[in-house]
């Protein structure tokens, strides 16, 4: 493929993480809890890239994920359970320990060498062996270059799920880190018969009807000031409609408020634990301000749980981002 051969590669996997990926011969793949298209398309992509290698791969997930994913080739061997002796654990596009879940606890998974691949900025370097790359548009983007460190070939089931990480981490191609090489990467996966409008279609704009109705009562809510827009994702909103989902995407819609610089979510756990998710405009750091509160995530998408009651939560968090914002 002459369009791959002429790729720059600017992210090259350590040394040390291609020997112990060869040298393994059941590695546990994790993708972070509450997983995106890019944690679960990087999670299939890798374990089919290390399935051609001859490995015995296990993909594993403490949280069902999104079923809006579920067109993804071996989306269900995805397991929250880890049987099998594994020899070397691999945590994909998590930036930190806690973001493995409940996974990492399981047997002797703690024992094992641990190797992180990940693209935030606010990665805690919390494995043996780390490969960080910041301006990574996705872990998916970098999970295209070990194919090409690992000389396997990118056939349409890999790059379907590469794309999917690459197409929802950049939000459909509008972030700043949509470089050209990214386009160009995009073009070669392409090329083996990957179908990106679909992919876009699906991974980007397909949401369940409930998840509408959720949007449209959690928007009922809002309220912009000192450039902050803010909404409530409550728990009885979603007991009304049957289903405890996710407000999935309604930071980043909400953001697109032209009063706002930072948007806003915060959802109330089962456990009256509060989960925020913030979405930014381009000179903004949203990471910082959750990583102030244990959380972390990119300048300009990031998210962190902090303890309720839901009112207290967002007066604290609300109070940060304003700081934020005079700076
Ligand atoms: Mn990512």
């Amino acid at each position: 493929m002459s369009l791959l051969s002429a790729m720059p590669a600017p992210f090259s996997p350590p040394a040390d993480l291609l020997d112990r990926v060869r040298m393994s011969r059941r590695p546990l793949l994790i993708a972070h809890i509450s997983p995106d298209g890019d944690a679960i398309g990087s999670l299939l992509a890798a374990g089919s890239i290390l399935y051609h290698l001859g490995k015995d791969p296990v993909l594993a997930c403490q949280d069902t994920p999104p079923a809006s994913l579920s067109f993804l080739p071996r989306y269900d061997r995805i397991t929250n359970q880890v049987h099998e002796e594994v020899d070397l654990v691999i945590a994909l596009d998590s930036s930190d320990r806690e973001r493995l879940g409940n996974i990492y606890d399981q047997g002797r998974i703690r024992s094992l060498p641990l190797v992180v691949i990940d693209h935030h900025i606010t990665n805690t370097l919390f494995g043996d062996c780390n490969w960080i790359e910041p301006r990574a548009c996705a872990t998916a983007e970098m999970i295209f270059d070990l194919a090409q460190a690992l000389e396997v070939t990118i056939d349409t089931q890999i790059a379907t799920c590469l794309l999917t990480g690459i197409v929802t981490d950049t939000r459909g191609f509008r972030t700043s880190s949509t470089t050209p090489r990214v386009m160009r990467i995009v073009s070669a996966l392409m090329e083996t018969g990957a179908d990106l409008p679909t992919i876009a279609d699906l991974a980007l704009e397909a949401r369940s009807t409930e998840l509408i109705q959720l949007w449209g009562r959690a928007i009922a809510t809002i309220t912009v000031h000192q450039g902050v827009i803010s909404a409530d994702n409550t728990l009885e909103m979603r007991v009304d409609l049957g289903r405890l989902i996710r407000a999935e995407g309604l930071a980043s819609f909400l953001l697109g408020s032209r009063d706002a610089q930072i948007a806003v979510v915060f959802t109330e756990l089962p456990d009256q634990r509060i989960e925020c998710s913030f979405r930014a405009q381009p000179g903004q750091d949203v990471a910082a301000v959750a990583y102030a509160f244990g959380g972390g995530g990119h300048a300009l998408a990031a998210g962190c749980t902090v303890d309720g009651p839901l009112e207290a939560a967002r007066e604290r968090v609300l109070a940060r981002l304003y700081e934020s914002l005079r700076r």
